[in-house]
């Protein structure tokens, strides 16, 4: 066994109190890795870590199995000192927002994540880089340990590579998808569950289609810019995944730039790409992320935000 996966074993066995998170505003990976290694470690190890998240978690998610169990961070005492915190898919420190507190007075905390990270928070860094999701780097995990599974562990695994690959779409090796293969054969029902990934609610899709009508196109149909407004802003159902997924359809688009009011001066943004990387453009905004999905938030007025979006892609044509 890896050396930081023994250290891992021992240090949950040990700890009498752990918290689990993974980043701020739960994404289908973010959450249900939290959920699956959380139940993971109830089954084998017979502890009941808290499950913590901050920020909204989409409706989308309602149905994911122990969706009941996760709690937002200022219903927990912030205060408690746990002997393990372990944060997962968070990429940078600012995206693990309330459970902030937590890490900093935990004993030892331990790291699953799956993004470009510099600066690790983390005692233990259990980090893969080529990993679709946390949710393939947690089955490892639980393949290695020879941890006992249940259905729901399964369901909540196959829901965060599902996401996190866009529904399969972003595979770039065999590996998820032999994963994926031994989930069905053991009772996963990939149709369930992208049914259920589906429930969102009417005002959300009925929004996100309106935003996706405004758009703007640049640099002859390679570009596209979707602006949402602060009243539109409430009604989306997680960053907006529905107005990215009507435009990447548009023949002759290759980049997709989302740009939310949050604030008067806060604007977020969500960029995809096609083909080429463009997370250094987010880099450049102050953000990070994949090289084919990324985003910032910066402390800008949307107009403003537009225009350096666009100078920024200028080069890229
Ligand atoms: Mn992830």
């Amino acid at each position: 066994m890896k050396k930081d996966l023994k250290k891992f074993l021992e240090i949950t066995k040990s700890a009498k109190s752990i918290a689990i998170a993974g980043h701020k505003n739960p994404d289908g990976d973010s959450l249900c890795s939290v959920l699956a290694l959380a139940r993971l470690i109830r089954l084998n190890l017979k502890k009941n870590p808290v499950c913590v998240y901050d920020g909204n978690i989409p409706d989308c998610l309602d149905m994911v199995p122990d969706r009941d169990k996760i709690k937002y961070f200022q219903h927990i005492n912030l205060s408690k000192h746990f002997d393990l915190a372990i944060i997962l898919d968070y990429g940078t420190r600012n995206h693990i927002g309330g459970f902030n507190s937590v890490v900093e007075n935990a004993k030892t905390v331990i790291e699953f994540d799956h993004h470009k990270n510099d600066e690790k928070v983390a005692n233990i860094c259990i980090n893969n880089e080529s990993a679709s999701s946390v949710g393939e780097i947690i089955y490892n995990v639980a393949v290695e340990l020879n941890w006992k599974v249940d259905c729901s562990v399964l369901e909540l695994l196959a829901t965060s590579m599902i996401t996190d690959t866009g529904n399969l779409k972003y595979v770039k090796d065999g590996k998820v998808l032999r994963i994926m293969a031994d989930l069905v054969d053991a009772g996963v029902d990939i149709e369930k569950i992208l049914n259920a990934l589906d429930n969102k609610p009417r005002k959300s899709v009925i929004t996100e289609a309106e935003v996706a009508s405004k758009a703007e196109f640049f640099y002859r149909g390679s570009l596209v810019i979707a602006i949402v407004d602060a009243k539109e802003y409430k009604n989306l159902d997680g960053r907006g995944e529905t107005v990215l997924n009507i435009l990447s359809q548009i023949k002759g688009v290759e980049y997709i730039a989302l740009l939310k009011r949050q604030k008067e001066n806060q604007t977020g943004i969500s960029l995809r790409s096609k083909t080429k990387p463009i997370n250094h453009i987010a880099m450049a905004l102050g953000g990070g992320g994949h090289p084919y999905a990324a985003g910032a938030v910066v402390k800008d007025n949307i107009k403003n935000v537009r225009n350096t979006v666009l100078n920024l892609f200028k080069r890229e044509k």
